[in-house]
């Protein structure tokens, strides 16, 4: 049997080496400053050269999956990154742009085969927002990045093997 490790804790996100790409949204830029600076703070710390990340700012998270889709279609890219804030408050359409977004991106990512990492935030309030870009709540931008690393690995892994074996991945150890 083969055994997959993977973790979830960031600790098997090495980035080194790969090319990423950081979809963000500029609606709420106070937030999606801080998640964009998580996340090349998180994936620099795990490996990733600075020139190897390109960031694509849009304007606002409905915009992320056409983006998504545009650089998975040009190729070279390992992972992708996306960034936004919904907030509930805000808005009246927030369920239509939260959805949007969250199908949009997962779409793009199995048709193209693309690892991506989701950090659009969904919150009632700007500052249940602030407090997941940095705050109290860790920053989901970072958390976004490592999730896209570890399964660009995981993804560079299956494939790569070239002995036919089931692909396995590893149920919590504890
Ligand atoms: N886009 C966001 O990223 N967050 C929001 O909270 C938001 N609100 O509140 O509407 C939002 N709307 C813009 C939307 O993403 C598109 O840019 C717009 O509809 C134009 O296509």
């Amino acid at each position: 049997m083969k055994v997959g490790n993977g973790g979830g804790d960031g600790s098997r996100a090495d980035a080194t080496g790969m090319r990423i790409a950081i979809v963000v949204a500029r609606f709420n830029e106070v937030v999606s400053q801080q998640l964009l600076r998580g996340a090349i703070d998180a994936l620099v710390g795990h490996g990733a050269a600075e020139k190897d990340i390109a960031v694509h700012w849009v304007p606002g998270s409905l915009e992320i999956p056409f983006v998504v889709q545009e650089v998975a279609i040009s190729g070279g890219t390992d992972a992708i990154v996306c960034l936004g804030a919904v907030i509930r408050g805000e808005t009246t359409h927030y369920d239509l742009v939260a959805d949007g977004a969250a199908r949009g991106v997962a779409r793009v990512s199995l048709e193209h085969r693309v690892p991506c990492g989701f950090g659009v935030l969904t919150t009632e309030t700007l500052e249940q927002a602030m407090e997941r870009a940095g705050g109290k709540h860790g920053n989901k931008g970072a958390d976004a990045a490592l999730a896209a690393v570890e399964t660009a690995r995981l993804a560079q892994e299956i494939r790569g093997s070239d002995r036919g074996e089931p692909g396995a991945s590893r149920a919590p150890s504890s």
